[in-house]
């Protein structure tokens, strides 16, 4: 958007009303939005002197500033036009048309004093115009800028550092008088002269030290001092008398040849001489420093302090050295906020980031701080960078801490819901809540973008789960003790089973062997009660055979006998021993 776009007429800047100056926020937009360098030319001078005019000829308008008796001149104050410089593209020439100097009307001249600091103050080149000729009147009006030596003894005070008065007075914008209907010739003691020699001729120091001298230098002396660069333009009556008071609306042939010329001359001189405005330190006025020159000055004066550059500049400074923080800032974020998710997988990641986007963000700041000569701004936003590389860190904690919740929410639910309902309430339940937790602890492992909070949280959520593992552990060792005596007792069951069986085994087995006995006892006694009848029978048989032998014998002896005895007996017969022997042994 050009300039031109969105300032098509003049509007009121600073408002002098009833003492009190306004500055009009409208004004205000426009210039903050004008970031190209300016040329500011502004226009001081009696009332009804073409001001207005001549500053709608730089704007190469026939209309514009209000000139003659129209709203514009009872609005007292500062006008402003911001149009697109005609020589110098990019730059924005910003016209400042005062109304109501030395205004009849007007009864407050201090108020005159101030608008005519203002324009001095605001401009890099300051139009000064009079009507007919360089007179004492003149020279006396523009001496009201010595209270701007005020204004400078004012700055002194302040600390001033290395610079000196001179170097303020270069800061000052230079000198262009415009000296109109003209009706002198350039000429003295007979020499034709320039206007710049004219001008230079009435601010000529006069020789002498008495107090009628020193009255008639002091206003000139002031003069060359805050103006050293100076320029004079003289214009003609532009056309006659009677048609004067409609100039705006005349054609060029309906104007004096010179005059016409005259105004091309002094245009051309300001659109190609005309610097930009430049502040100490370097710095081109843009239209938001523009304004904060503006406001500066305006609140100064307003205070009832007289306005200081220095303070504007510190000003200025501050606003733009804010302005830079801000920017640096924002572009820190919008960074971050393209290069980081969170949360990082470690803190050095951030750390690189942090520290690679707050360069980019010293950068900016370097790039569009100025004056910042304590680095007080740069200690601010580097502050201001800590604390925000600390609210990231802090946030990626967070973060990480989050995803681990619901990560180690995800892994190990199905796990608690397994102990909740039992599954590992079972002797050898804990190892295998050890192995299911192992299992899960590497699959949690395995998931990516945890953060840094990855190993805390696990820890965590592991060591509020202690209690879990004791109870399952506790679970499985009553288990396995119950387990392990019943075991017990069933082997000693068994054992005793066997070692019953063992002692009935042997039991049985004595049993049987003294059964045994018993049965080859009885079947000996049996036997040797059959080898004993045997015997017996045998002896029997034996004793009676012997017997029956003896008995044989004996028959047979004692048939011998009784033979022989019968033989005898025969023999005998008749005696009685032989007899009685037969009776004896029968
Ligand atoms: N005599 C004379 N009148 C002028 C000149 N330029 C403008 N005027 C007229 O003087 C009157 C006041 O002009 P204006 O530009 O409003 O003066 P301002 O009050 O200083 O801004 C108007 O009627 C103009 O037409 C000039 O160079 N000489
Ligand atoms: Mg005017």
């Amino acid at each position: 958007m050009t300039s031109e776009t969105y300032m098509p007429g003049p509007m009121c800047l600073i408002e002098n009303m009833e003492g009190q100056l306004v500055v009009k926020q409208e004004a205000l937009q426009i210039l903050s939005a004008i970031t190209q360098p300016m040329v500011v030319v502004a226009i001081v001078g009696l009332y009804r002197t073409g001001k207005s005019y001549l500053m709608n000829q730089l704007a190469g308008k026939k209309q514009g500033f209000s000139v003659g008796t129209t709203v514009q001149s009872h609005t007292k104050g500062i006008w402003m036009w911001c149009v697109p410089h005609p020589e110098k593209p990019g730059h924005t020439l910003v016209l400042l048309d005062t109304e109501g100097l030395g205004d009849v009307e007007k009864d407050d001249d201090k108020n005159d004093t101030q608008i005519f600091a203002l324009a001095i103050l605001l401009s890099s080149t300051f139009v000064y115009n009079t009507m007919n000729k360089i007179d004492q009147g003149a020279i006396d009006l523009l001496h009201n800028v010595t209270e701007l030596t005020d204004l400078l003894r004012a700055r002194k005070s302040l600390d001033l550092g290395h610079e000196d008065a001179d170097d303020i007075v270069s800061f000052f914008p230079d000198l262009v008088w415009t000296i109109r209907d003209f009706y002198l010739s350039l000429e003295i003691d007979g020499q034709l002269m320039t206007a710049d020699e004219y001008l230079e001729n009435s601010l000529k120091i006069k020789k002498g030290s008495d107090q009628r001298t020193q009255t008639f230098n002091l206003p000139r002396l002031c003069i060359q001092k805050f103006f050293p660069t100076k320029k004079c333009f003289v214009f003609d009556t532009p056309t006659h008398q009677k048609k004067v008071s409609q100039l705006e609306t005349l054609q060029d042939d309906e104007l004096s040849l010179e005059f016409v010329q005259q105004v091309a001359e002094f245009s051309s001189h300001i659109f190609t001489k005309s610097k930009i405005k430049i502040l100490p330190g370097g710095i081109k006025v843009n239209g938001l420093r523009l304004e904060s020159l503006v406001l500066t000055y305006v609140n100064a004066i307003n205070n009832g302090d007289l306005p200081c550059m220095e303070n504007a500049v510190l000003a200025l400074a501050q606003r733009e050295n804010s302005a830079a923080v801000e920017k640096a800032l924002a572009h820190y974020d919008q960074l971050m906020g393209q290069k980081v998710q969170l949360p990082t997988e470690t803190l050095q990641e951030l750390l690189d980031l942090h520290r690679a986007s707050e360069r980019e963000a010293i950068k900016i700041f370097t790039e569009n701080s100025f004056k910042d000569e304590d680095q007080s701004f740069q200690k601010e936003l580097k502050t201001l960078l800590d604390a925000k590389q600390n609210d990231i860190c802090k946030q990626n904690e967070e973060v990480s801490s989050d995803r681990c919740s619901a990560l180690l929410r995800d892994i190990f639910g199905p796990l608690e819901e397994a102990v909740k309902q039992g599954v590992y309430s079972k002797p050898g339940g804990h190892n295998l809540y050890l192995q299911k937790t192992e299992e899960l602890k590497a699959k949690y492992h395995q998931q990516p973008r945890k953060g840094i909070q990855a190993e805390e949280a696990l820890q965590k959520y592991l060591k509020s789960k202690e209690s879990v593992s004791k109870a399952v552990l506790q679970t499985d060792q009553a288990l396995t003790a119950k387990e392990k005596e019943m075991k017990e007792a069933r082997i000693k069951a068994e054992a005793a089973k066997a070692e019953a069986e063992r002692l009935e085994a042997i039991r049985r087995q004595k049993q049987q062997m003294m059964e045994e006995r018993e049965r080859l006892h009885q079947q000996q006694i049996r036997q040797m009660e059959i080898d004993k009848a045997n015997f017996q029978a045998q002896q029997q048989r034996e004793q009676e055979r012997r017997l029956q032998e003896e008995a044989q014998r004996l028959k047979l002896i004692h048939q011998a006998q009784i033979a022989r005895f019968q033989a005898q007996i025969q023999q005998l017969q008749s005696t009685r021993l032989s007899h009685n022997l037969i009776h004896l042994i029968l």
